[in-house]
């Protein structure tokens, strides 16, 4: 019979600046997921990759001096390593510069626009680069990006639209027959009331200002917007489209989009629709979990709080990272990181339970029986109660685990390994040994040896290194799935232990917190928010040209009733006369103006300011204190052209 099958997909990754702790929690959570429903049985495939393409990504290579696609080639290889450092079993990871995602994006809009979901029009609207968004003017926050925070900027540009809208009733349809789709329920909240319940828009899908991007085929100077080229990847690296797809086939719709919880709204309303649009059946679960924190601010680069994930695996080994990640942020929810939990988690359970625990009977099989784990006679007392917290631990912790509540499912299986350590204080092996019962001591050995087999099995999908170290130090072959664990006793005869090294070293907490912070200084500062004029992006001359400057004098000028920051000027440009509203009450008085020449932009669209019409904007320079007009340096005729 075949396997089911189990498709999990982390976000894919923007190749735009490092990659801290707080990236790693959602890729970690998915290892131990993905690892678990194969140790369970599961046919699984798991995907991971990168975001390669958009604005950011093409600012920061510029900044650098480098090709984009060198840039990202560069953070590819970084996180290639960071996952090969932490033990991440991803199947595939996808780039969305492969050339085969490329291709089937470009069909994908081909699709789109042939389906009639896709036309072109004109975008108006703000845009925030950092989290490659758009947002309407009443979504801001302070005029800022919600999301984020950072400053947007004003947009507009020829862009072909996507249909979204005329999706709204099917997904608030579909969240209705399916109520778990968004998880946990908060959230799903919070989508219907902040994003489907205000009505949704039709969605800009291409960009023109930059082309760092994929080629709309049928309009290739529009490059595809970056999320929906990144958030086809899940089906594009199954084949979708694709000459071979037969893992499409095989695993789609994906039983999980696990993501931080800032971008569920991509998945669970753009996404959705774009698959309706697509005629495909769309995913099982989108999970958003909560943020790492430091100093109860979410990690990132931009805040300069992260904690580099290389330097933590280095000094404690990737189980120490993992585990802490699995165990101590609670799932959903946002989790403060500190290093002193980090630490103290590692002592109490790492080193001082399961560490002790193996040492202990390693060395207690060693010195009682040679190395060689004895049989075990008849079962008292308070054996039946290990072997019932043994034989009952996976279906609780897999309960747990389709809850995707790995904090719960660790200390699941760390309850075998307490009540083990407890069972050694109980039965007192070294006085079985004193007073000869050697028959008793083995079964007491047999019991331990076997919840250490129980709990390292278990503890595979979280801490695999550490599993494996286990299993060589109790002499058994490292299980491949969950089938030895229905029975308690499978530890045949013959089998020999190795003490060799502990799992995980004590950890002087108060000197390693003083080595970290020495660390942390050291380490780079805060990814500084480009400045105002590295973020702006390049114009072309044509696009300068645009814009008619005139010299203009100003012949009349007056304050703008009940207003005390508008003054109103009537101007001479030429032989034309204008009149324009301006800003500047609190820095110049009409009368100074009178008889000034300064400089007008010429074609701006005419507007009312305060129910008054103006013609113009009048070019100025402003610091926090002042405002200065602009003047030519030299007399000057009116209606002259400033280049
Ligand atoms: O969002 N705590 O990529 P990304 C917990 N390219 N999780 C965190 C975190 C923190 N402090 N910081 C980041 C993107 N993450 C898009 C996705 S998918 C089609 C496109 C998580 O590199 C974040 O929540 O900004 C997300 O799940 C993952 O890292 C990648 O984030």
């Amino acid at each position: 019979m075949s396997k089911p099958t189990y498709y999990i997909t982390t976000p894919i990754y923007y190749s735009s600046g490092s990659f801290h702790l707080g990236h790693c929690y959602t890729t970690v959570i998915c290892d131990a997921i993905a690892r678990f429903k194969r140790m369970d049985g599961f046919d699984v495939f798991y995907l991971t990759g990168t975001d390669e393409h958009g604005q950011k990504v093409q600012q920061k290579a510029q900044a650098a001096g480098v090709t984009p696609k060198q840039y990202v080639d560069k953070l590819y290889d970084q996180i290639v390593a960071l996952w090969k450092t932490l033990n991440i079993s991803y199947d595939k990871f996808i780039r969305t510069t492969d050339d085969y995602h490329e291709k089937t994006v470009q069909k994908i809009y081909e699709k789109l626009l042939q389906s009639g979901d896709i036309y072109k029009s004109t975008y108006e609207g703000w845009y925030c680069t950092p989290c490659e968004s758009f947002w309407t003017e009443s979504q801001l926050h302070d005029g800022k990006c919600p999301d984020c925070g950072r400053e947007v900027k004003l947009q507009k540009e020829e862009s072909y639209f996507f249909r979204l809208s005329k999706y709204q009733d099917r997904l608030i349809q579909f969240y209705e027959q399916n109520p778990d789709f968004i998880s946990p329920k908060s959230r799903m909240n919070e989508m219907i009331n902040n994003f489907i319940k205000p009505g949704l828009k039709d969605l800009c899908i291409s960009r023109t200002t930059f082309d760092w991007g994929i080629k709309l085929p049928f309009d290739p100077k529009h490059v595809a917007y970056v999320w929906v080229d990144a958030l086809t990847n899940y089906i594009t690296a199954l084949g979708y489209l694709q000459e071979d797809h037969a893992l499409f086939d095989k695993f789609w719709p994906a039983d999980l989009h696990m993501v931080g919880k800032e971008i569920v709204r991509f998945h669970t309303i753009i996404w959705p629709a774009l698959l309706m649009a697509l005629d495909l059946p769309l995913p099982k679960k989108v999970y958003g979990h909560g943020w790492l924190l430091f100093g109860n601010d979410k990690m990132s680069k931009s805040k300069g709080n992260v904690v580099d994930p290389f330097v933590l695996a280095d000094r404690y080994g990737a189980d120490v990272i993992r585990y802490y990640l699995l165990r101590e942020i609670p799932f959903g929810s946002d989790g403060n990181y500190n290093n002193e939990a980090l630490l103290t988690r590692t002592n109490a359970d790492l080193v001082n339970d399961l560490g002790n625990l193996v040492s202990r009977t390693a060395a207690m099989v060693t010195q009682y029986f040679g190395g060689e784990i004895p049989q075990p006679n008849a079962y008292t007392e308070p054996d039946s109660e290990l072997i019932a917290l043994c034989e009952g631990a996976l279906p609780k912790v897999r309960q747990y685990m389709d809850e995707l509540s790995a904090p719960d499912a660790l200390t699941e299986t760390l309850r075998i390994v307490q009540r083990a350590n407890k069972y050694i204080d109980e039965t007192m092996p070294w006085a079985l040994n004193k007073n000869g019962d050697k028959q008793r001591l083995a079964t007491v050995m047999y019991v331990l040896c076997e919840c250490i087999r129980f709990a390292a099995t278990l503890l595979e999908p979280f801490i695999p290194q550490t599993s494996a170290k286990i299993f060589e130090k109790i002499g058994l072959p490292l299980p491949k799935d969950f089938a030895g664990l229905g029975r308690f006793g499978g530890i045949g005869q013959g089998v020999t232990v190795h003490k060799g090294d502990n799992l995980f070293d004590r950890i002087d907490i108060d000197k390693e917190l003083k080595e970290l912070d020495k660390l942390a200084e050291q380490a780079e500062p805060a990814e500084k928010s480009p400045a105002p004029d590295e973020q702006t992006e390049q114009i072309s001359i044509e696009d300068f040209a645009k814009i008619k400057l005139r010299t203009a004098k100003v012949l009349g000028c007056e304050r703008v009733a009940k207003s005390d920051k508008l003054l109103l000027l009537r101007l001479q440009v030429g032989s034309e006369v204008r009149q324009v509203v301006s800003g500047i009450a609190q820095h110049y008085t009409p009368e100074y103006l009178v008889g000034k020449t300064v400089v007008l932009v010429a074609n701006l669209r005419p507007a009312k300011i305060r129910g008054v019409e103006s013609n113009g904007m009048i070019l100025c320079a402003a610091d926090d204190k002042s405002v200065v007009f602009v003047s030519p340096e030299k007399p000057m005729d009116s209606g002259k052209e400033v280049r």
